[in-house]
Order: C-alpha cells, then structure tokens, then sequence
C-alpha cells in the first residue's frame, strides 16, 4: 500500500471509530429510555433467541470472509526460500537507533538470509519492497539471531523499518537496501 493511500485509510479508520462511539451512545440511550416499559416477557425471549442465531450464522459468514480476505496475502504461502537454493548470508544488527547491514546491495533474484541481532534493547527488522509493501520482517533481540529468507523479485530501493517501539527516536530507525 502506497503512504498516501495508508493515510486515506487511516482517516477513514478515525472516522469510522468516531462514527461507532456515537452509534453506541445512541443504543445505551435507547434501552436507558425504553427500560421503563413493562411488557410480557416470554414473546420477547422467543423473538431475541431467534435473532440470536441469525447473529450468530451472519457473524461466522462475516468473520469467515474477513480470514479468507485478510488470510490470503500472508507471506505464509508464498516459500521465498528453496533448499538447495543458493543464500547470500548477510549480517544485521540493529542499535538505537539504526542498522548496521553488512551487505546492501543485491540484484534482482537474489535469496539473501538475514541473520538479525541487536546489540542494545529489542528492535525490529521490517523489509518494505519499493512500493512500500513489507516483504519480510523477524524481530532484533539480544544475544539471539533470527534467521529469515528474502529473495528480491523486483529492483529498486528497499526500506528497512524498525517495527518495535524502542525509544525516542524509533521513527528514525531506517536503512536501505537497493536491489539493481
Ligand atoms: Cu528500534
């Protein structure tokens, strides 16, 4: 996703939110409103457990389609790692507040194995493709190296972001690496 567009949706995120609160507001009102009312009790059991289950089977259907949406464009299903392929193995340890990357220039086709540490407090190591899409990510952590496979499909300049709060100046914990 494009930053502009992230911002769009983040707007629009805002105002939803916004959008629902007052919605909630309005509900909590009306049964505050309408609790005096005194009525026969059975019906209005019968009529609740009914709706009850149309809100259960909408929900399972909703929640089915937000997965299988949201599911689908997980790298989980796209190996960008084959045995016997050949890795650059490339060293990365993160500091407060940058990477230190022993390599940062690849061409496109190139499976590189990021062995990531930190030497100072938890950070982490987020890969964004040219279009800013994360492509890849471990966390940083110290004393321990995570190992993660990226093979570069597309040429231009990757963002390399921190995506663990890790001080002050967090938001300026980035690095480049450009494929060619
Ligand atoms: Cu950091």
């Amino acid at each position: 996703m494009k930053p502009a567009v992230m911002m769009k949706w983040m707007i629009l995120r805002a105002n939803l939110v916004i959008i629902l609160i007052v919605l909630l507001a309005g509900v909590f009102l009306w049964v505050a409103l309408s609790s005096k009312k005194k009525s026969d009790y059975t019906p209005i059991v019968k009529k609740w457990y009914k709706a009850r289950s149309i809100y259960a089977v909408l929900l399972v259907v909703l929640m089915l389609v937000v997965s299988i949406y949201t599911l689908r464009e997980l790298p989980f299903n796209k190996p960008s790692y084959v045995l016997g392929d050949e890795v650059i193995p490339v060293q990365v340890e993160a500091y407060q507040f940058g990477f230190d990357i022993d390599q940062t220039e690849f061409s496109v086709g190139d499976t590189v194995e990021f062995n990531v540490t930190t030497r100072d407090v938890t950070h982490g190591f987020g890969v964004y493709d040219p279009d800013m899409n994360l492509v890849g990510q471990t966390q940083a952590m110290p004393e321990y190296t995570n190992t993660f496979y990226l093979t570069f499909d597309k040429p231009g300049t990757y963002q390399v972001l921190c995506l663990e709060y890790c001080g002050l100046a967090h938001h300026l914990m980035m690095a480049e690496i450009v494929v060619k």
